[in-house]
């Protein structure tokens, strides 16, 4: 367990305590005076299939799509950093710590905005039976196991997603996949579903207390329009058909419709085949870059400098030590 590859890349980009205290003290003075996109290096999120942290929170990738838009302004205009909707010392409980239409936000009131019932968020255009290629964001590694949850069959994208969209088991789980090209990278395989849909996933880090959640939403094919013949003969669809999918027919056709030329041209781009994925333009920097400096920087550009940065250094530093102790 202990000494592995990624726990020894690591340490690599992880300056000594005291250095990141004197750095971060002077990058925090020149973060108020400039730097208006500051990178974010904080811990993690989906870039493929595209979350909507990943897209719509802070540095990420599709900001300016109305759905991120909207998202902001249901967040009082300010959404948390894309990699750090994290939870600490959820323990494996999700479900106790996240509530029922907020698992989107994590409950957390910075990414609120990501839990607005929306069908023109940044998505990923995918089919049943695929094997999914996920990558995820790691800003700073972390050792854990990752849960991917796909909402069921029936699942309605006009309502905010609950964990009974999502059943009682994850579609797949991985512990400590492979971190490659700064991202971990992981395969499932899609069931059948039709239009939209969530793709859920939770990775609890075993390295620090911390639990994170993000929502990344998929479109498969619309189901078959059900042919309306003057006879009484079946439709020729029946055969794949089944009541559940039947019923669903119209909110799902229309669904798709409403989706922007925007959104379409989104969902093409981060089309399955393209295995690495976009990556948030902050965070293009190397891995073992300077962690500590982004935190900084940004805690400097977000404005009252001083509050920030004491909060940040606690959580630093705290983050710090039960990597160290483990
Ligand atoms: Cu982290």
């Amino acid at each position: 367990m202990t000494g592995n590859a990624p726990a020894a890349v690591t340490r690599l980009g992880d300056p000594v305590p005291v250095r990141r205290l004197s750095a971060a003290a002077s990058l925090t003075a020149a973060a108020t005076l400039a730097v208006p996109a500051a990178p974010v290096f904080a811990h993690g999120a989906p870039t493929t299939p595209i979350s909507r942290s990943a897209a719509c929170a802070g540095n990420g990738t599709r900001t300016g799509t109305a759905a991120c838009e909207a998202a902001k302004a249901a967040t009082n205009g300010f959404l948390g950093a894309y990699d750090n909707l994290r939870i600490a010392g959820v323990g494996g409980d999700d479900r106790a710590a996240v509530p029922d239409g907020k698992l989107c936000s994590g409950g957390l009131d910075a990414y609120r905005g990501l839990d607005l019932p929306r069908d023109d968020f940044p998505s990923t255009a995918v089919r049943s039976g695929q094997r999914l290629a996920i990558a995820y964001r790691g800003t700073i590694p972390h050792a854990g196991e990752f849960r991917i949850y796909l909402t069921r069959p029936g699942y309605d994208a006009s309502k905010r997603l609950t964990w009974a969209d999502l059943g009682s088991k994850p579609l797949a789980s991985f512990t400590d996949p492979p971190l490659t090209g700064g991202a971990y990278r992981m395969r499932v395989t899609l069931p059948p579903r039709t239009g939209r849909q969530m793709l859920y996933v939770v990775w609890e880090t075993s390295s620090t207390p911390d639990t994170y959640y993000s929502c990344s939403d998929l479109v498969f094919p619309a189901a078959p329009v059900v042919s309306r013949a003057p006879s009484a003969a079946p439709a020729p669809t029946a055969a794949t058909g089944t009541a559940a999918t039947g019923t669903a027919v119209p909110v799902r056709t229309s669904a798709v419709r409403r989706t922007s030329p925007g959104a379409a041209g989104a969902a093409a781009a981060t089309a399955p085949p393209r295995d690495a994925g976009p990556v948030p333009v902050a965070a293009t920097g190397p891995d073992g870059g300077s962690p500590a400096v982004g935190h900084w920087l940004i805690a400097g550009a977000l404005g009252g400098a001083a509050l920030a940065a004491a909060i940040g250094l606690a959580g630093r530093l705290r983050h710090r030590r039960r990597r160290a102790g483990s």
